[in-house]
């Protein structure tokens, strides 16, 4: 697409919108594939908004990166030519500083920990603070906690960790995380990591289980080294340019489906990473116990890097004191 078709997109789906009475399809990029819970789950909310507009409002998903790479859908939809996009909170990370506060290294001690946070008026602080970049916040999606496979060798201790090449997402604090293990971070598009893999550019990356089985990046790097380094969430967001367009109602139509679509993601989410578990077993994967205490150890670093000011010293500390 010429940026003269974006242009003409972008100025369609803002006068759609404004118009009120006619039915808007907002476009929603996503790089997974179909049947991911993140897909569905935008799938999901796309009903609940139709009902909840007498079919004024939906919402299309264009789901395996019909729209981009993460970065670039970001992108577009900063520029309103995409009203919304899925992506995780990692490449947010430099544009809205507080998106790194989810990331954070072993900050979550469980899952029921960080969907209590993100559910709280810390996750609305957060969703809140991307809106001055161009993006309206809408809701925290799960995407399970982060953990490092390999291609040649099991990665058991911190020590084993030292002089990997790793495929981080792109984002910064990412590349400081994976060198305050020792290892050496490559940034790059998660589409590019397969043949990363398979041609040796990388030793390894690391992901959820669900991702890392629908990538089959498994088939790859067979040793899934249970670090549980991160738990990033995945983060909706929607065009600010585009919002501005609509109603406070239809605004507020929007909010209510997407944090009803939540719960729907959880549960479909659970289910995804037991069957995922499944398929990488049955596919060979090993699964690897760490000694995880030798990772969280050196994790200062990335905290004295990136927990700078006092609002994210103070977002921080509030996630730590929640019980
Ligand atoms: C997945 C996440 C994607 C993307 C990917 C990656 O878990 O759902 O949005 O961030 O990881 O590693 O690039």
């Amino acid at each position: 697409m010429t940026f003269f078709h974006r242009t003409l997109l972008a100025a369609a789906s803002l006068l759609l919108a404004a118009t009120g009475a006619q039915a808007v399809e907002f476009r929603s990029a996503d790089i997974h594939p179909e049947d991911y819970p993140t897909v569905l789950a935008v799938r999901h909310m796309s009903e609940t908004l139709s009902k909840s507009t007498n079919g004024r409002l939906t919402i299309k998903v264009f789901a395996k990166g019909a729209l981009g790479i993460e970065k670039d859908a970001i992108e577009q939809t900063k520029l309103g030519a995409i009203a919304m996009t899925r992506v995780n909170v990692a490449p947010m990370n430099n544009i809205c500083p507080a998106t790194m506060v989810p990331t954070m290294p072993f900050l979550f001690r469980s899952k029921e920990h960080m969907r209590k946070v993100l559910d709280g008026a810390i996750g609305d602080e957060i969703l809140k603070d991307c809106e001055s970049q161009g993006y309206v916040g809408l809701a925290f999606y799960d995407s399970g906690a982060r953990s490092i496979y390999t291609v040649k060798k099991p990665v058991k201790t911190l020590a084993d960790a030292k002089g990997l090449k790793v495929r981080v997402q792109q984002s910064d604090l990412w590349v400081s995380l994976l060198e305050a293990m020792g290892a050496n971070a490559t940034p790059m598009p998660f589409g590019e990591v397969y043949t990363a893999l398979k041609t040796g550019l990388v030793d390894g990356a690391e992901n959820n289980y669900p991702s890392y089985e629908s990538s089959r990046h498994f088939e790859v790097a067979k040793y899934f080294n249970k670090t549980e380094h991160s738990m990033a969430p995945e983060i909706l967001l929607f065009s600010k340019r585009v919002w501005d367009t609509l109603t406070p109602d239809d605004q507020k139509l929007i909010r209510a489906a997407a944090k009803e679509s939540v719960g729907f993601m959880r549960k479909i989410w659970d289910e995804r990473e037991e069957k995922s578990l499944a398929v990488i077993k049955a596919g060979g994967a090993q699964i690897i116990e760490v000694d995880k205490a030798s990772f969280q150890g050196a994790m200062k670093p990335v905290y004295d890097k990136f927990i700078t000011d006092a609002h994210l010293k103070d977002l921080v500390a509030r996630v730590q004191a929640t019980q």
